[in-house]
C-alpha cells in the first residue's frame, strides 16, 4: 500500500476517533506494550526435533493437513520464524516445547533433558532481543500411550513426568535469567479417559501430588513463572480430564501459580472473556493460549472473531494488561504456515488494538446512569470505525508491509523456500 494513502487514511480515522475522545496516537503506543508468544509449533505440526520426521502422536490433540513446506529441522524452524517475524509489528517472543531442543542426532530421553540442549534458541533469542517462553512435552511418547502421566497410577511413569517436568522449569528459568525476562512456564497433561472412570478421586489427588513435587524447587519470578492449563475433553479423553478447570484454577489460587486460558478447552458458548475478570480477582497473572476452535478444540489459526474480541475487550477494560501473558496456541497443517503466523498474531494485535480504541470512559458512564440504549448504540458504532487503518499505519511505522502486501511476501516464500524442501 501507498504511504500517502495509508498517511491520509490514519489521519481521518483519528479524526473519527477524536470526536469519541479516543486518542489513537496513544493507542499506537499502548499497543507496543502487547508482547505476543508466537508457538514455535505451527511450524512443523508439533512434530519437533527428538529424532527425524518426529509426528505429534497422541495427547488427544491433533494437527490434521499435509500442506507442504513444514519445517523438518531446527535451521527449517528458525527460517520460518524470522520470516513470520518480518512481517509482523510489535514485540514478539517465542515459546518452545521441549521436544524442540539441539539434542545432536542423540536420543536424549525426556527426563534427561537438559539447559545445554537449549542453549543454542537462548542465543538465538538473545540476537533478536526477545524473550523465550517454555512448556514440557507430556505427550507423543511411549510413557504417555495409556493416557496417564503426572496422574499415572504406575509410579515408574509418573516419577518420569516428574523429573521431566522439573528439568523443564530449570530449563525455563534459566532461558529467563540469560534472557532477563521472566520465561513463562506452562504444564499442560493429556490425563484423562475415554470412557466414564469410576475413581476420579485418585487421579486427581496423583496429578496434585505430582504437581507439588515438581513446585517443591523454587525459582525466582524474575526468572521463571509458573502455569497450569485446563482442558475440557481431548480425542481419547472424553469422558474425563484429570485437570479440569475446576482442578488447576483451585490449585492456581491455592498454590499462588498463573491460570493458563486457552479458549479451546471450555463449552462452545462458555466465553474466555467473561472469566478474565473473576480470576485476576484471584490469581496474579493468566496465560493465554489464543486459538479458534471450530466444533471443538481444532486449533484452526485465530482470527478476529467475537470471541477472540471479547478477550481482548475484557483485559483492557480491567486495565491488566501488564498481569496477563498473551500465548498462541493454533496448529493448522493444511495451509502456508508462515501464513497461518501472520494472520493469527496479526489478529490478536488487532483485537487489542480495537479494545483500547472504544472510550471506555464514556461507555461505562453510560452504564452506571442506566443508559444502557447509549451503550449498546456507541457499541454498534464503533464496529463500522475505521480500524484499519489505525492497524495499518501502524504496521507503516513499524516498518512491515501493510494491507493485503504480506500475502505476496508470503506467497514468494512460499515458491523461493518451502516449495524446495
Ligand atoms: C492442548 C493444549 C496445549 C498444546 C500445546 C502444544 O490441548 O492446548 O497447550 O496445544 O502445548
Ligand atoms: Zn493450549
Amino acid at each position: 500500500m501507498k504511504k500517502a494513502f495509508i498517511e491520509k487514511s490514519y489521519q481521518l480515522a483519528k479524526e473519527q476517533y477524536a470526536a469519541f475522545d479516543v486518542d489513537t496516537d496513544n493507542v499506537l503506543k499502548q499497543l507496543d506494550k502487547v508482547i505476543i508468544s508466537l508457538h514455535c509449533w505451527q511450524t512443523d505440526d508439533v512434530g519437533g526435533f527428538e529424532k527425524a520426521g518426529a509426528v505429534l502422536g497422541g495427547g488427544g490433540i491433533q494437527a490434521t493437513g499435509n500442506f507442504p513446506g513444514k519445517a523438518k529441522t531446527i535451521e527449517q524452524m528458525r527460517a520460518d520464524l524470522d520470516k513470520a517475524m518480518s512481517l509482523l509489528p510489535g514485540k514478539l517472543r517465542l515459546n518452545l516445547h521441549a521436544i524442540y531442543g539441539e539434542f545432536g542426532g542423540k536420543l536424549v530421553d525426556r527426563d534427561k533433558i537438559e539447559p545445554k540442549h537449549f542453549q543454542g534458541w537462548i542465543d538465538w533469542a538473545k540476537e533478536r532481543s526477545m524473550g523465550l517462553d517454555f512448556n514440557c512435552t507430556c505427550f507423543s511418547h511411549p510413557y504417555a500411550d495409556d493416557g496417564f502421566t503426572l496422574s499415572s497410577k504406575n509410579t515408574k511413569i509418573r516419577k518420569f513426568w516428574v523429573e521431566h517436568t522439573k528439568r523443564c522449569r530449570e530449563i525455563g528459568a534459566e532461558m529467563g535469567k540469560q534472557l532477563g525476562t521472566p520465561t513463562v512456564h506452562n504444564i499442560w497433561v493429556p490425563d484423562g479417559s475415554k470412557d466414564t472412570p469410576v475413581d476420579r478421586y485418585t487421579l486427581r489427588k496423583l496429578l496434585k501430588k505430582s504437581l507439588d513435587e515438581i513446585f517443591a524447587v523454587e525459582y525466582s519470578k524474575k526468572y521463571l513463572k509458573d502455569s497450569i492449563e485446563s482442558k475440557l475433553f481431548g480425542i481419547g479423553s472424553e469422558s474425563m480430564v484429570v485437570g479440569s478447570y475446576d482442578f488447576y484454577l483451585g490449585y492456581a489460587i491455592q498454590n499462588n501459580k498463573l491460570i493458563t486460558l486457552d479458549n479451546g478447552h471450555y463449552h462452545p458458548t462458555e466465553q474466555v472473556g467473561d472469566k478474565i475478570s473473576s480470576i485476576l480477582l484471584y490469581v496474579d497473572e493468566i496465560l493465554l493460549h489464543l486459538t479458534r476452535g471450530v466444533r471443538w478444540d481444532s486449533d484452526h489459526v485465530l482470527t478476529l472473531n467475537d470471541e477472540l474480541m471479547l478477550i481482548a475487550q475484557e483485559i483492557i477494560r480491567a486495565n491488566a494488561l501488564k498481569r496477563v501473558n498473551v500465548g498462541l496456541d493454533f496448529f493448522d497443517a493444511s495451509l502456508n504456515r508462515i501464513g497461518a503466523y501472520v494472520i493469527g498474531t496479526r489478529s490478536a494485535q488487532m483485537a487489542f488494538m480495537y479494545a483500547m480504541l472504544e472510550p471506555f470512559n464514556t461507555l461505562v458512564k453510560f452504564e452506571n446512569e442506566g443508559n444502557n440504549f447509549e451503550r449498546l448504540a456507541f457499541l454498534e458504532l464503533l464496529k463500522s470505525m475505521p480500524f484499519g487503518a489505525v492497524y495499518d499505519y501502524y504496521c507503516m511505522i513499524n516498518d512491515v508491509p501493510t494491507g493485503q502486501d504480506y500475502v505476496n511476501e508470503i506467497m514468494k516464500y512460499e515458491k523461493n523456500v518451502l516449495s524446495k524442501r
